[in-house]
Formats: C-alpha cells, sequence, structure tokens
C-alpha cells in the first residue's frame, strides 16, 4: 500500500519541532506552500526550489557568524563553514566561467550596493536603464539609495522597436562620462548586446557592470549567451530563473576581486548567512546538470509560446514577443489597466504582476501593462501546449471577470487552472511506502 506524505515533508524534519512549538507560524508556512500549489505562478523573478535547497536553508549552518572569508574570519569554529562557502565559490566559479566569485550577498539589492561601493563614490555618474523602460530601483531610480547617492543618467528603449536603444547609450555616456555603465532591469525581454556595451563602455572608461538578476538562470543552463566574457562585474540574484534560495551574487575579472570582496564585507555587510551560501553551492551544483540546461531551454520555449498565445488573443507582447523567460504585455488592445488585469487574475487563480510598459501613460501603481514569466510553470512540467491553455485563461479573466473571486467566470477559470495544476502540480507530494 501506498501511503501519501504530507505536505510539510517540504520542510524537513524539524518541522514537526515547530508544530509543536509555534502552530500560528507553523501552519502559515503550510498554507502559503498550498498557496503556491493551487494559482498558476506568471512571476517572473519567481520560482520552486528544490527540497535540497530548502533543506540546506533550514540548516543549524544559520548559527554560525563567519564575518570575513575562508581561511580568514573574524571568529573562531568556521572550519565547516570555510568548506561550504569554497565550494560555493568553485562552484559559481566553474558554472559562469568567472574568475572569481563573491556568495555573500544576501539579495540582488546587496549585491548591487557592493558593486557600487567597490567602483564608484557619492557624487559620481552612473549610466543605467531607466525604471519606467525595465531598469530596476537599484539602478539610480530617484528614492533608492543609488539614486540618491548618485548622479543617474537613464538610457531606455527605442519608441519605435522598444528594443534598447544603443545609439542613446553611446551618445549619453560620451556626454556625461559615467564611472559605470549599467545594463540589466527586471522588464527587457529581449537578449542584451553585450559587446556592444562593453565597446561603449571602453570608449569612454567606464566600468561594464551587468545585473543578470533576471537572466542568469538562462546563461547558467546555457540557453543564452552569457554577459560573463564582456563584463567587468556581474551581479545576480540566485532564486529566479536560476532556482536556488533567496539571494544574491557577484563574478567579476580578476583585476576587481580584492575590491568586489572587500565592498560586499565590511563595507555593506557584516556576517554572512551561511545557511543561504550552502544553498547557493546545492543551487550551483543543480545548475550543472542536463536536466538543468533542459530546463533551462524549456523556460524559453515556454515564454516565447505565452507571448504568442497572449499575442493572438489581442495582448500584444511589448518587443513583439520574448527571447527570454518573461514577456511585457501592453493591454490597452483589451481596454484594462495593469492593476485591474493583475487583481482580476488574481481572483481567478492566475499569479503575475502589473507593469509598466515603455512610454506608460498610466502612473507605476495603475500600469498598461502586465509582466508573466515562465520559471515556474516550466518546473512544474507544463509546456507549450499549456502555454495555450494559461493565455487563454489570462485572456478570459482580464477581459470578462471583474476582479471578484465570486464572478462566475472567475470561477470557472479556478476550475480549468485547477485541472492543469492536478496535472502540473507544484511540489508534488512523494509517494513513500
Ligand atoms: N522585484 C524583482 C522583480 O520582480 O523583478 C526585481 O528585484
Amino acid at each position: 500500500m501506498t501511503t501519501r506524505v504530507t505536505p510539510d515533508s517540504y520542510y524537513g524534519p524539524s518541522f514537526g519541532a515547530l508544530l509543536e512549538q509555534d502552530p500560528q507560524v507553523a501552519e502559515l508556512l503550510v498554507s502559503e506552500l498550498d498557496r503556491q500549489r493551487a494559482g498558476i505562478q506568471l512571476i517572473a523573478s519567481e520560482n520552486q526550489t528544490s527540497p535540497a535547497v530548502l533543506a540546506a536553508l533550514g540548516s543549524t549552518l544559520s548559527n554560525k557568524y563567519a564575518e570575513g572569508y575562508p581561511d580568514a574570519r573574524y571568529y573562531g569554529g568556521c572550519s565547516e563553514v570555510d568548506k561550504v562557502e569554497k565550494l560555493a565559490i568553485e562552484r559559481a566559479k566553474e558554472l559562469f566561467g568567472a574568475d572569481h566569485a563573491n556568495v555573500q550577498a544576501h539579495s540582488g539589492a546587496s549585491a548591487n550596493q557592493a558593486v557600487y561601493g567597490a567602483f564608484a563614490s557619492p557624487g559620481d555618474t552612473i549610466l543605467a536603464m531607466s525604471l519606467d523602460h525595465g531598469g530596476h530601483l537599484t539602478h539610480g531610480f530617484k528614492v533608492s539609495f543609488s539614486g540618491k547617492w548618485f548622479d543617474a543618467v537613464h538610457y531606455g528603449v527605442a519608441a519605435d522597436t522598444e528594443h534598447i536603444d544603443y545609439d542613446q547609450v553611446e551618445a549619453l555616456a560620451k556626454e556625461h562620462r559615467p564611472k559605470i555603465i549599467l545594463a540589466g532591469g527586471s522588464a527587457i525581454p529581449r537578449l542584451i548586446d553585450f559587446a556592444r556595451f562593453r565597446a561603449i563602455a571602453d570608449e569612454v572608461g567606464a566600468i561594464f557592470w551587468v545585473d543578470a538578476a533576471h537572466f542568469i538562470g538562462l546563461v547558467a543552463g546555457q540557453a543564452i549567451p552569457s554577459p560573463v566574457p564582456h563584463a567587468d562585474v556581474v551581479s545576480f540574484t540566485t532564486h529566479k530563473v536560476l532556482r536556488g534560495p533567496r539571494g544574491g551574487a557577484i563574478v567579476c575579472r580578476e583585476e576587481h576581486a580584492k575590491k568586489i570582496d572587500r565592498a560586499v564585507f565590511p563595507m555593506m555587510q557584516g556576517g554572512p548567512l551561511m545557511h543561504g551560501v550552502a544553498a547557493k553551492a546545492v543551487n550551483f551544483a543543480e545548475c550543472m546538470t542536463p536536466d538543468y540546461q533542459d530546463y533551462a531551454q524549456r523556460v524559453l520555449t515556454n515564454a516565447s509560446a505565452l507571448a504568442g498565445a497572449l499575442d493572438e488573443r489581442g495582448i500584444r507582447p511589448v518587443t513583439g514577443g520574448t527571447d527570454t523567460h518573461l514577456s511585457l504585455h501592453d493591454l490597452r488592445g483589451v481596454g484594462v489597466t495593469g492593476v485591474d488585469a493583475e487583481a482580476r487574475c488574481d481572483a481567478a487563480g492566475i499569479v503575475l504582476n502589473k507593469n509598466a510598459i515603455p512610454f506608460d501613460p498610466e502612473k507605476p501603481n495603475v500600469a498598461s501593462g502586465i509582466r508573466v514569466g515562465s520559471p515556474s510553470v516550466t518546473t512544474q512540467g507544463m509546456g507549450p501546449e499549456q502555454m495555450s491553455v494559461v493565455a487563454d485563461l489570462i485572456h478570459r479573466a482580464v477581459t470578462e471577470t471583474d476582479g471578484s473571486p465570486d464572478h462566475p467566470v472567475a470561477r470557472q477559470i479556478r476550475e480549468a487552472a485547477g485541472e492543469l495544476l492536478t496535472a502540473y502540480p507544484a511540489y508534488p507530494e512523494p509517494t513513500a511506502g
């Protein structure tokens, strides 16, 4: 006879202790797992990490202070965490073909702070993509430290193609002579021409930095070209397509290694989160497998299928499609705002986010677009056929419902989503016995 393993098996052997001691928090962990399982997860920056990564995150490495770097710590008792961090560093270098890796950044924003710390001083000029064309808060947006401490100049996309306007990048670089030129962002559906950026940076003597947080998993899976051979420094998060723990990391050329390490610690951070570092090591090894490379290819195929299927239904992809794991869609053709689309999808069991589109006439908290990504649904095993079903459900939710979970069409969509998720579950419950 087969015994069903309970959902909390994903929390490891210590979960029983939590349940006994603090049922209030334990139940929230379970209900969040239920929530992740119950919806079609299309947030482009999220994924479903492996039980092995979760086990490392839930480990006693969380107890250890390890300020410093392997073999040069400010605390005793670091013998085991030294081995863990060395493993993570070596695996990151191998995975990305990099001279040097720093795996201590707590998050993408922390990694980015360190890159600024390494190469710029307050008041220096930086050149980066504007947030409203697909950049990121930490790329000089006015309410972020990066916009407050640096003189941020922004490039965007060309109005006709919606691709990065490289001529504008070059003209702004020549005019402003920035210390750093930054490529990357959170809503860029197309490949970035790293060679062109490198040439522009060389022309003006700037550091070329790629924030690869969104697409580094596709690079790890050898599905798209790598920025590493072109850039001085590449920062990234480990939890998006890469499918590792929540966290950040940096790889760079040997000549910048010391600067980067000193900028992460002691300039920006104190003790590293060693359970997170262990989970990064686990993840980097996972990414070196043929299975992961196959996954990265399927992420691309699914993103493209989803973008195309939404396009067929009148929800236009910005730039006409995608080369990555995400697409950005202009909802003006169906006369719905991003904020309403997000709420309508949410009520229908589809999780995505509103997003500004380039030259958006709406305010960011209303927005004319949505952003959808394929990392999670691909982890669940869905393919292009299912992307067509998902596009249909999104279209119906956006155009036929009103944001109420009681709307009859919202109910129908939740039912159809439920069928899809039964066939392609998140965190399928293992069977034992
Ligand atoms: N918030 C992340 C995203 O959703 O893209 C970027 O930091």
